[in-house]
């Protein structure tokens, strides 16, 4: 009966933390594991200094959710267009903005980027190709097909990713967009981050179809779910999304399921889900996940894990003390780089057709 036990115990101890096969190096792995611990810690200290009255308006989360963002990005080149929307720190800091422009922005100094004019969330860097978001959500779905648009009529191998929420699909211009990409087979992945909820609007009373992925069907190109808190799995269909684009072969969307652990924003209780279903995602969580994970493969120890922790607390505290000691921008600045300089000038309208009918 003893050796019963013991047999069990060791076929457990053996269960593998992901069935995803890959072919990613260990180093590649560990730079994830930075990114994604990096997300989370920020994320995490940004709730707090709301919370302290540090900076104002409030703040959107995404604990919970770091894989969906940090895990594409990080395979993205500087090239390639990503289009954020409300809860993608993640995507900000793989896509290499530095933290202190990320922590100016949230505190609306005039060190970032827009020079405080926006929201706390929204973040971008023209020079990497982040654009800095509007509020109205899907927009940035718009715009990462416009993008690719023009990638493919300059004949440039870049690609467009975008993100949104699943209750951001109901909008009429994320249709559109997908419909357009679709037609021209254009370079772009569209990145859904289903967390069932749409500030308090469920999924199901959002959509007819179970899957929101499968609405990609309606414009000609694959549309697939997967498990967005496994952080292996989403680098795999990510990579698969993006070579498929820079091999022109179009768009996909991708369905990642996933949650968000606290309200739609740091000013929201949240109180419309219920505690046992957000303890069931918290258990999920996608970077205890890949930490059991590569433990168990050997490549991180509890001393390598201490050692970045460590490094990344002092990186995020140099980040907060450059965003509090920025001054705020003057009020005439209110009226600056709000319009294009380019505008009018319609660079892109080359004749050149994009689709012959015989495709
Ligand atoms: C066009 C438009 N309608 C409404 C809003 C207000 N709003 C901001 S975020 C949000 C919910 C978005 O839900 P979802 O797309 O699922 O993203 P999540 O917040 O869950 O990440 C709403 C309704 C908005 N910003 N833009
Ligand atoms: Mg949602």
């Amino acid at each position: 009966m003893a050796q019963k036990t013991q047999t069990k115990k060791k076929s457990a101890k053996k269960k593998k933390a992901s069935k995803v096969s890959h072919d990613f190096s260990e180093k590649q792995l560990m730079e994830v594991y930075r990114l994604l611990m990096t997300t989370r810690l920020m994320d995490e200290q940004f709730r707090k200094l709301f919370r302290k009255a540090r900076f104002a308006g409030t703040y959107f989360s995404a604990v919970g959710q770091e894989a969906t963002t940090v895990c594409p990005c990080y395979l993205l080149e500087k090239d390639d267009f990503v289009g954020p929307s409300h809860r993608e720190l993640g995507a900000a800091i793989a896509k290499g903005i530095p933290l202190q422009e990320i922590t100016a922005q949230v505190y609306a100094r005039r060190t970032s980027v827009d020079k405080g004019k926006t929201h706390p969330c929204h973040y971008g860097k023209k020079e990497l190709n982040v654009i800095n978001p509007a509020s109205t959500v899907a927009s940035q779905a718009v715009l990462a097909t416009g993008a690719s648009l023009a990638y493919k009529i300059r004949g440039e191998k870049h690609v467009s990713v975008s993100f949104f929420g699943e209750g951001s699909t109901s909008r009429g211009g994320w249709h559109e967009a997908l419909n357009f990409a679709g037609v021209h087979k254009l370079p772009a992945i569209y990145i859904c981050q289903n967390n069932l909820w749409a500030e308090s609007v469920p999924a199901s009373l959002q959509a007819g179809v179970k899957q929101f992925a499968d609405r990609a069907k309606a414009y000609g190109f694959p549309g697939i779910t997967i498990d967005g808190n496994d952080v292996l799995e989403v680098l795999k269909a990510s990579k698969e999304a993006i070579e498929r684009a820079r091999a022109g072969e179009g768009p996909t969307l991708i369905e990642m399921m996933t949650y968000r652990w606290y309200g739609h924003s740091e000013i929201d209780p949240a109180d419309y889900r219920s505690q046992d279903e957000c303890d069931a995602w918290m258990k999920q969580c996608p970077l205890h996940r890949f930490e059991k994970y590569l433990t168990d493969e050997g490549i991180l120890t509890k001393a390598k894990r201490e050692g970045i922790v460590s490094e990344i607390e002092s990186e995020i505290k140099d980040a907060i003390d450059f965003a509090e000691n920025s001054p705020y921008a003057d009020p005439e600045e209110a009226l600056t780089d709000v319009y294009s300089v380019d505008y009018g000038q319609n660079k892109f309208n080359t004749g050149i057709s994009l689709r012959s009918d015989s495709e």
